[in-house]
């Protein structure tokens, strides 16, 4: 439509001097007219020439009165011709921004008489001002002083009118020449009559729809990494079911510690027992829970086997570690670093940096003689890999492991010190019943995924990180990025 009109006009004119003269003429709309123009000056057909104009363009208020007339005069026209209006009266007769600038203006036209009593003092009054609004309107000149007092009014405002005037291009043709845009067998027979589209280099490609890993298992695999580094082997976690026994009692954990009631621990209805456990393992932790020995008086109490056969939701990945550290024992020893990355459940409230469950991170290196310097040493080095070098560590307490240690990190980013994790050597009641050699030692130490994930990644809310709440979007557009860079 428009492109005929164009390159049509070319055919017999020279130029069209004002693209929005020939759109009025050709009855185009102009911002097709100015869509067409920059897509022929794209293929060369013509060549084109901006045209700026400033234009008078009506506000809602100078519409209103270019359709209703202007206040002023609505103002006249609603004072009766003899006598007189009281103002009340006439304040309702008309809408209350009409009323008010009516009168201001009808006043200072002196076309009416202001006081407690409106009467006319001229017999008639012309809308010059609707006259303005409809001339502008229709986009035909207007003098000054209109335009200003109108501007002044508010009632237009400017507006640039943007247009152009189009000469033949290089490559002008009355009708635009079907360009090949690809190589296809079909134009293989004559592509030498063919005309290419050019090759624009610069656009942009397609976005690859891809998948998208989930910010936690990317921090995950960062992690992983590092414990493989280290040389570290992965424990196998693929069991979120636990028997109290693993979880609690092989830990040296009491029965009657606050942990192990439903409160804190997610305990299973069916299968609410475990069916096996190595009954002369199970005898000595019985032993060391009542009445210690390994040169512990234990703790003292009626251990009961039916408390440890309670089949429940792991509460830490420490308890996949006792069933490690057992199976080690039960063979000659030799030193170990395992590592574990995996969902722990607790019975908690949830809250802005808590879920009923997480990801628990645990490293643990068994060997004779380790001492507290050397879980020092590998934490050091484990959180260096993380970028995390300013460590401070505060006395902790756990059930299994004496002594213990927070740690702490300095993050620059968030300009303070924050708790990066637990640690501690695990308790010779613990691993002695195992059939652990006696100069054995095992340090240990944990964290979770969220935690950092949530840092990294900038995630206020664990709700926005994990769980049916997720964004997806999140998900694709999440950065990949590096801890500690
Ligand atoms: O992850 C935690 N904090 C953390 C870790 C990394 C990090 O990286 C940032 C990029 C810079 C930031 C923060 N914490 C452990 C500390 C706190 O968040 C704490 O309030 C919450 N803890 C969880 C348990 O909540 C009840 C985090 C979780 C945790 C705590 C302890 C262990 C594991 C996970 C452990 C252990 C342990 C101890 C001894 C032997 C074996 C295992």
């Amino acid at each position: 439509m428009a492109e005929e009109a164009i390159l049509g006009f070319l055919q017999n004119n020279e130029q069209i001097t004002d693209s929005g003269q020939f759109s009025a003429e050709f009855n185009l709309d102009h911002n097709e007219v100015v869509n067409v123009i920059k897509s022929l000056h794209g293929f060369r057909y013509i060549d084109v020439q901006d045209i700026k104009k400033e234009t008078w363009v009506l506000t809602d208020e100078g519409k209103k009165y270019a359709a209703e007339g202007s206040p002023e005069v609505q103002l006249f026209l609603a004072v009766p011709e003899e006598g007189s209006i009281s103002k009340d009266e006439l304040q309702k007769k008309l809408a209350p921004s009409v009323f008010k600038i009516g009168c201001s203006q009808a006043g200072k036209n002196k076309w009416v008489e202001m006081g407690k009593q409106v009467s006319r003092k001229v017999k008639h009054v012309e809308d010059k001002v609707k006259g303005q609004l409809l001339q502008i309107q229709e986009g035909k000149e207007s003098d000054k002083d209109s335009i200003n007092s109108l501007k002044a009014r508010k009632l237009i405002v400017p507006q640039i009118w943007k247009g152009y005037s189009v000469k033949k291009g290089p490559n002008y043709a009355p009708e635009r020449k079907k360009v090949a845009t690809d190589l296809t067998r079909e134009n293989l027979q004559n592509w030498k009559e063919l005309e290419f589209k050019e090759y624009n280099f610069e656009a942009k490609g397609a976005p690859l729809e891809a998948g998208h890993l989930h910010a936690l298992l990317k921090v995950r695999k960062q992690f992983k990494d590092i414990f493989v580094q280290m040389g570290f082997e992965e424990m196998p976690t693929n069991n979120f079911v636990e028997s109290s026994f693993w979880n609690f009692d092989a830990l040296f954990q009491p029965q009657q510690h606050p942990a192990r009631d439903s409160h804190d621990t997610f305990f299973l209805k069916v299968p609410s027992t475990t069916r096996t456990l190595p009954e002369d393992y199970v005898e000595r932790v019985k032993r060391v829970h009542e009445s210690g020995g390994y040169g512990s008086r234990g703790y003292n109490y009626d251990w009961k086997r039916e408390e440890a056969n309670k089949n429940l939701l792991r509460t830490h990945t420490t308890a996949v570690s006792s069933r490690m550290l057992y199976a080690l024992a039960q063979k000659p020893f030799v030193p170990k670093k395992y590592f574990s990355i995996d969902r722990v459940f607790r019975n908690e409230a949830v809250d802005r940096t808590h879920l009923a469950e997480f990801h628990q991170i645990e490293g643990l290196i068994c060997d004779r003689g380790l001492t507290l310097g050397d879980l020092i040493g590998v934490l050091k080095d484990f959180f260096s890999r993380l970028g995390m070098s300013k460590l401070r560590f505060k006395p902790a307490y756990n059930p299994y492991t004496e002594p213990s240690m927070e740690i702490f990190s300095y993050h620059e980013g968030l300009g303070k010190w924050v708790e990066i994790g637990n640690s501690g050597m695990f308790r010779p009641e613990m691993l002695l019943p195992m059939g652990l050699p006696e100069d054995v030692r095992v340090i240990a130490w944990g964290l979770s995924l969220e935690r950092p994930t949530m840092i990294l990644y900038g995630i206020d809310n664990i709700r926005d990180l994990f769980g049916h709440k997720v964004d997806l979007d999140l998900i694709k557009r999440n950065p990949i990025c590096r801890i500690g860079i």
